[in-house]
């Protein structure tokens, strides 16, 4: 027997022995790396026990997929209302679970109250006062945020998006929703977050620029969060991923998968579409896996509950059951 095929043996027979395969979580550590999804209130639905055994098993880091966001906590001004969020909290901490908190600033889930804000000053002191308050409540249990998200334009030479309510705090208010975050809690990762700037294109280019004079400012800022919201034709290779997340990294910013998810073609769950999504899958995690990246986090749990549930795109079927795409995730993380 040669020296590889006994170590295999070996390594089969202890598998054996343990009884225990791999888990996201499992795997994920091994590397160093955070791995989860986001989550909803379902979690406590005791009708579906099968989503919380699922994430506590599988999963190292949660987001509260809408819990955390501004509607959710502060729908009247200076009224918060903390209960759904907390509860995540308190079932993921209590399972040692790490939270991602998201997201303090993002225009979409801005309450109709703050788009009536008139002057700069009032607009500024609103964002000034949620992201204390929210930041302040969690305290330690929340390590990690999401301070802005979705900030930058899709239209190449127009870097910050038109439609945002935001902006008549001022340009610098991005600057300024980092410095009141790390005010709130010094020792918080804060990251800035976006979709589409997951390869080499004039949005990538945008958030770089954007962080890049942020870190000349003396910006707080730890991160930036990759949403990764793909579909099965997406190619790692063919959008230069891999370079794009490393000239981020070059900057001395950490790096996140932050909302991955892969949508099957119309052709649906055939064979092929599952491998290919499982292809998606491992190419996207061996490519952060390949900066150093610090996490990858699916946006939901299994397909049934995910805001794209037609494109089946996550890593269980309806019913729980681990997919091609799982395979491919435990694949990379092994680093096959
Ligand atoms: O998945 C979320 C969906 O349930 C909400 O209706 C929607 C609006 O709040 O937000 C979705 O999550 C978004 C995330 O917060 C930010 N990036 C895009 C995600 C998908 O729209």
């Amino acid at each position: 027997m040669t020296r590889s095929l006994l170590l295999t043996a070996l390594l089969v027979g202890l598998a054996g022995a343990s009884g225990q395969a791999p888990t996201l979580k499992s795997a994920a550590t091994a590397r160093g790396l955070l791995i989860g999804g986001a989550v909803s209130a379902s979690l406590f639905d005791d009708l579906d026990p099968d989503y919380a055994d699922t994430v506590a098993r599988e999963f190292s880091v949660v987001v509260s997929e809408n819990g955390m966001k501004w509607k959710a906590l502060e729908g009247t001004q200076n009224v918060f209302a903390y209960g759904l969020a907390d509860a995540v909290v308190a079932w993921a901490t209590q399972r040692g679970l790490a939270v991602r908190g998201h997201t303090l600033v993002w225009h979409d889930s801005a309450p109709a109250w703050v788009y009536a804000l008139k002057t700069p000053q009032e607009m500024r002191s609103a964002i000034r006062n949620h992201i204390t308050q929210v930041v302040t409540h969690f305290g330690p249990k929340v390590m990690t945020w999401d301070v802005v998200n979705e900030a930058v334009a899709d239209t190449p030479g127009h870097p910050l998006r038109a439609n945002s309510p935001f902006a008549l705090a001022g340009s610098d208010y991005i600057d300024a929703a980092f410095r009141w975050a790390h005010a709130a809690n010094p020792a918080a990762r804060l990251y800035y977050n976006d979709y589409g700037a997951e390869g080499l294109n004039g949005k990538s280019d945008a958030v770089y620029a954007l962080v890049k004079g942020m870190l000349a400012r003396g910006v707080p800022i730890t991160g930036v969060g990759f949403q990764t919201h793909v579909d099965s034709t997406f190619s790692v290779e063919g959008t230069g991923m891999r370079t794009n997340l490393q000239r981020f990294r070059d900057l001395g910013l950490d790096v996140q998968l932050t909302e991955v998810d892969v949508t099957l073609p119309a052709s649906g769950a055939t064979p092929a579409n599952l491998e290919r999504q499982a292809q998606v899958y491992r190419d996207l995690v061996a490519a952060c896996l390949s900066v150093r990246c610090s996490a990858v986090v699916t946006w939901g749990v299994n397909d049934a509950s995910s805001w794209r549930s037609g494109g089946r795109p996550l890593l269980f079927d309806d019913d729980y059951a681990k997919k091609p795409a799982y395979g491919g995730v435990i694949g990379a993380l092994q680093g096959r």
